[in-house]
């Protein structure tokens, strides 16, 4: 058995780390969803610091202080690279000692994983996942590139020894690659193995051949491999897939991982009593006539708008806000001292600036949380500032003007949304909200991040893509009831919606049909001006077609203007207007 050309220390080394960095990415990405801790890396890391004797540990600690746990962490990855570059020089010789390698591996991952508090079966997933993923990779490496290759099949003695078992098995994998190739342009050295794989497919009983085909050509192409020895452009490709694939787990895993974290967190928070609560809400704000929106809208069914593919996962510990720019003096703020301020509920309609007239992005909610002007108080705003550039934790910006948030509303940094921690697609740990004003010049969720600055110095994330850098909200009104092109029993019917004109309030809400007489329809209570409104007004629906209209007037005394125009660059206009069918 002649071995003429066995790749390189440095090929085998590259991948080792290779199904290394696979075994660790597929564990990772396994312990996004089975948990964090059945990561083996930080179970082996959490052994460790069991272990370690106390007089190391405080070493440890004094020498990396906060570090620590990042050394550590960072030191079982450094052996562990070692050791799999290791396993792969050595499968060069025979993969069987890759597989040894990793397997033993994988049994002290197991152990350190099970020997953790709380340690379920389940825990093992990620690290068995992972052993044989690495396994996989390294043998489909070592087998992809050649790099235990021979440049002439030899025969194999017939030993019963695993280890022949094992490099037979590998030589297999190649000739059955080998045998594809054969058809296509059926080179003698093609053949030869092919033949043999099919030897080898029947069993040792075939038993030795000895060979001419020690005699015959070696026919060396790129690309192909089996009979051609090490390649190196097949390696390195294959390193490249590999690590491509170890990436991807590894972030999967982890943002996975993250939103199990933020959601334990965001389980395990209780939420203060406001210092200034809301008033119950009136009797009468919710007519309940099924089909119109309810008063308050679910968090479930909230409307969900924002720049974010993946939802930021925000851990409360490590959330802080800083409230800088034309301020005497800058603040910085935990989660806990923002919760530790008083705080207020109040009940406020969110609306979008791209809602189109009689469109489904606005919803109404108790919210609580901190007044944003007490908190820009005590910073101490310098004359001059008109703009609060607020920045989310995912880099979107958003400008609001200083003087409606100063001016006695209630803007404030909610922690909460009727009565439940704010939903993490909702801004958790910590959003804006501020009546009177779209959504987009607002309503910064995840916020971490407050300048106090000027409109003509600063620019929020969609002024430059064609929205006004302010906008309040227009007075709107939309019908829920009947739905547009719906067919109806003549008769008696209901005709029904919402009305809104944030922190000014809704005066009146008018009905015509067929262009007809305007009606005045009758209005549900709020609790304030800065809650949508229900109206509602019965309908003797003759048979027919026919069209039904809506406008509102708000407490200024302004109606909504008939002209329809597009929600850019700062909200729609017009009249919701609906086409229904009576039989
Ligand atoms: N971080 C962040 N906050 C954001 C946005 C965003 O894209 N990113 N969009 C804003 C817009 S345009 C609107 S209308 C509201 C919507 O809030 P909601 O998704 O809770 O209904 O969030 C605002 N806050
Ligand atoms: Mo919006």
């Amino acid at each position: 058995m002649q071995r003429t050309d066995r790749a390189p220390a440095w090929a085998g080394a590259l991948a080792g780390l290779t199904a290394g960095a696979v075994a660790l990415g597929v564990a990772q990405l396994a312990a996004g969803i089975v948990g964090p801790k059945t990561f083996p890396v930080v179970a082996v890391g959490d052994v460790v610091v069991d272990l370690t004797p106390p007089p190391v540990k405080d070493f440890a600690i004094n020498a990396f202080g906060a570090n620590d746990k990042t050394v550590l962490v960072g030191g079982v990855l450094v052996v562990l690279a070692l050791i799999a570059a290791a396993l792969g020089v050595a499968a060069r010789r025979r993969p069987v000692y890759g597989d040894a390698g990793l397997l033993a591996f994988g049994a002290v991952g197991v152990l350190a994983v099970l020997t953790r508090p709380g340690a379920g079966a389940a825990w093992v997933v990620p690290t068995v996942a992972g052993v044989a993923a690495g396994m996989w990779t390294l043998r489909a490496l070592v087998r992809r590139a050649g790099l235990a290759s021979r440049a002439v099949p030899a025969y194999e003695p017939a030993d019963a020894d695993a280890d022949a078992d094992a490099d037979r098995m590998a030589d297999t994998d190649r000739m059955a690659d080998a045998d594809r190739t054969a058809d296509v342009d059926g080179t003698v050295a093609d053949r030869a193995v092919a033949g043999r794989a099919a030897d080898g497919e029947s069993g040792p009983q075939a038993g030795p051949e000895p060979g001419p085909e020690i005699e015959r050509p070696v026919v060396m192409r790129p690309g192909a491999y089996g009979a051609g020895g090490f390649d190196r452009r097949r390696l390195l490709t294959g390193v490249a897939g590999g690590v491509v694939v170890a990436g991807a787990a590894t972030v999967l895993g982890r943002a996975l991982g993250s939103r199990q974290a933020v959601d334990v967190a965001r389980g395990g928070l209780a939420l203060p009593s406001p210092a200034t609560p809301a008033a119950p809400l009136p009797a009468g704000t919710d007519f309940r006539i099924g089909g119109l929106s309810p008063f308050v809208t679910r968090n479930r069914d909230f409307y969900r708008v924002d720049t974010a593919l993946v939802v930021p996962q925000v851990d409360p510990r490590a959330w802080r806000l800083r409230v800088h720019g034309m301020v005497d003096r800058p603040i910085e703020l935990t989660f806990d001292d923002l919760l530790g301020r008083p705080l207020t509920e109040a009940d406020i309609t969110l609306t979008c600036v791209s809602n189109p007239v009689g469109g489904e992005y606005i919803g109404n909610a108790r919210w609580l949380g901190v007044r944003m002007a007490d908190v820009l108080r005590e910073a101490g705003l310098q004359s001059g500032a008109d703009m609060l550039l607020s920045t989310s934790e995912d880099g979107f910006t958003c400008g609001t003007p200083v003087d409606v948030v100063m001016d006695g509303r209630d803007a404030l940094f909610a922690v909460a949304m009727n009565g439940e921690v704010l939903p993490v697609d909702h801004g958790f740990p910590v959003r804006q909200v501020v009546p009177g004003l779209y959504g987009y010049v607002s309503a910064t969720k995840w916020v971490v991040d407050v300048k106090v600055t000027r409109f003509d110095r600063d620019e929020a994330y969609w002024t430059p893509r064609g929205w006004a850098a302010q906008a309040p909200i227009k007075t709107q009104s939309r019908i829920d009831l009947p739905r547009q092109g719906t067919t109806l029993r003549s008769g008696r019917t209901t005709v029904a919606g919402v009305a809104w004109a944030q922190h000014t309030g809704i005066e009146a809400v008018e009905v015509r049909v067929d262009r007809g007489e305007w009606r005045r329809a009758r209005l549900a209570a709020v609790p304030g001006p800065d809650t949508w409104r229900q109206w509602a007004l019965d309908w003797d629906a003759a048979p027919g077609r026919h069209t039904i209209e809506v406008r509102a007037t708000d407490a200024a005394g302004r109606t909504q203007a008939e002209q329809q125009t597009p929600p850019a660059p700062d909200g729609a206009t017009g009249w919701h207007t609906i086409t229904v069918q009576v039989t």
